[in-house]
């Protein structure tokens, strides 16, 4: 008997290193705009074969699973002593998740876990489940994780075992490892998810990214990114939140709209990454968008092209939740270099490259949503106006020609 444990032991561990060692490579994009890859960086496959095993012959000679993890998703992400970190979320079978964080070289292949999740201290009422960490290096010296805590609606009857209250929770570390849990954060909503803390002070106090909601699933009449001030962050509370990027009528964040990541700063303003979720016949669709906001009011959003920057492609259409593309973390390098770290239909973990200068020219130069069909196709014939100096019968060689003539005469 125990050869054969031997030998799935060694099948389990190829397979693994094979997974994990495969490298990643660009797939071309004809946008211009970012690079996504071919491979997944994370799966439920990821999972170390010790997290999912136990591999004591004596207890378990079938070498059966014993803790089998369904998804790898929703992650946020951090360069940390010059690795790439994500801080994942993890759901086992049981439909909890938990975090864990993995690490590249790179940043585009070869993650693996750190031996050991996240242990995640609960508040007196504990979490049900945590999950879609933002991790923020706050100019405090203090790197917090924000998160949304669940917990069943006390009020709910037994008859409804769905209902559900979020909240958002809030953590904080100095190394990634030991985590210090604050209290959850108060504010005149009934449920929050998708907060992000801002980077900075303002006005001398804490400033955070909000996600007003009445229900659990629907955002009610609290949609669109809120935004609060706290003097504290360890009894976090926010008194007057407002609505800095609302839900709107026949976009692509009708529906409900949620901040991603901690906005990354620009010289031009800050760069932000969201999702916009809008429903049709199959179902609510989440595709991410970009805007800025001003670097002197925060508040005040300065660009935002129409329409969304991701929407979910190829297999990243199926999975638990189809149809679904979400993102809370992303990495910019000092280089100028972005890692986008989005997860697919809440089910696995990919990144997509591209550059500060890439994503401020889309920001700053892709039209905005005019919200009527007539002024979206006045928006287009202004662009093939602007091309027809170039054209010549719909060919592009005028304007290869000008930019051999312009770069000669080295005006670019
Ligand atoms: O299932 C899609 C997403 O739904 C929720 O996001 P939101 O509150 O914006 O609708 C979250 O549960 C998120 O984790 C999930 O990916």
């Amino acid at each position: 008997m125990y050869k054969g444990f031997l030998k799935r032991l060694e099948h389990l561990e190829s397979s693994y290193e094979q997974l994990v060692r495969v490298p990643n490579e660009p797939v071309e994009s004809d946008n211009g705009i970012y690079k996504r890859y071919k491979n997944a960086v994370l799966t439920h496959q990821h999972a170390p074969i010790f997290w999912r095993y136990d591999l004591n012959y004596e207890t378990n000679p079938h070498l059966m699973e014993r803790f089998g993890i369904n998804a790898v998703f929703n992650a946020g992400a951090i360069k940390w002593k010059g690795k790439y970190l994500v801080i994942a979320r993890v759901e086992g079978l049981d439909r909890k998740s938990f975090f864990a964080v993995a690490e590249s070289e790179n940043g585009i292949d070869n993650f693996r876990f750190w031996d050991y999740p996240i242990v995640m201290p609960e508040t007196q009422v504990p979490d049900t489940n945590v999950y879609d960490m933002r991790v923020v290096q706050h100019e405090d010296g203090w790197i917090y994780g924000l998160f949304c805590t669940e917990r069943r609606d006390p009020q709910a009857s037994d008859a409804d075992q769905s209902a559900a209250i979020a909240q958002c929770g809030i953590a904080r570390t100095k190394d990634l490892r030991s985590w210090e849990r604050l209290p959850d954060l108060k504010t005149p909503s009934p449920q929050q998810r998708n907060v992000v803390l801002h980077p900075e002070f303002v006005n001398g106090q804490y400033a955070f990214y909000t996600r007003p909601q009445d229900g659990f699933i629907n955002a009610g009449s609290g949609g669109g990114i809120g935004f609060g001030l706290s003097k504290t962050i360890e009894q976090a509370e926010i008194s007057e939140e407002i609505v800095i990027d609302k839900k709107l009528y026949h976009t692509v964040y009708e529906a409900k709209n949620g901040l991603g990541p901690e906005p990354i700063k620009t010289q031009h303003g800050w760069l932000h990454m969201a999702h916009g979720v809008r429903n049709t016949a199959a179902g609510l669709r989440y595709v991410l968008y970009l805007f800025m906001t001003d670097l002197h009011d925060i508040t005040k959003v300065t660009h935002k092209p129409g329409g969304y920057f991701m929407a979910p492609e190829g297999e990243e259409r199926v999975g638990d939740v189809s149809n679904v593309l979400f993102c809370n973390g992303w990495i910019a390098g000092e280089d100028g270099k972005v890692f986008i770290y989005y997860a697919s239909s809440d089910t696995r973990l990919h990144v997509a490259t591209t550059t500060i200068d890439q994503l401020v020219d889309y920001v700053t130069h892709t039209p905005p949503d005019k919200l009527r069909s007539a002024a979206s196709a006045e928006t287009l014939i202004q662009i093939i106006d602007g091309n027809q100096t170039y054209l010549d019968h719909q060919s592009t060689t005028l304007v290869k020609q000008t930019i051999i003539q312009t770069g000669a005469s080295g005006k670019h």
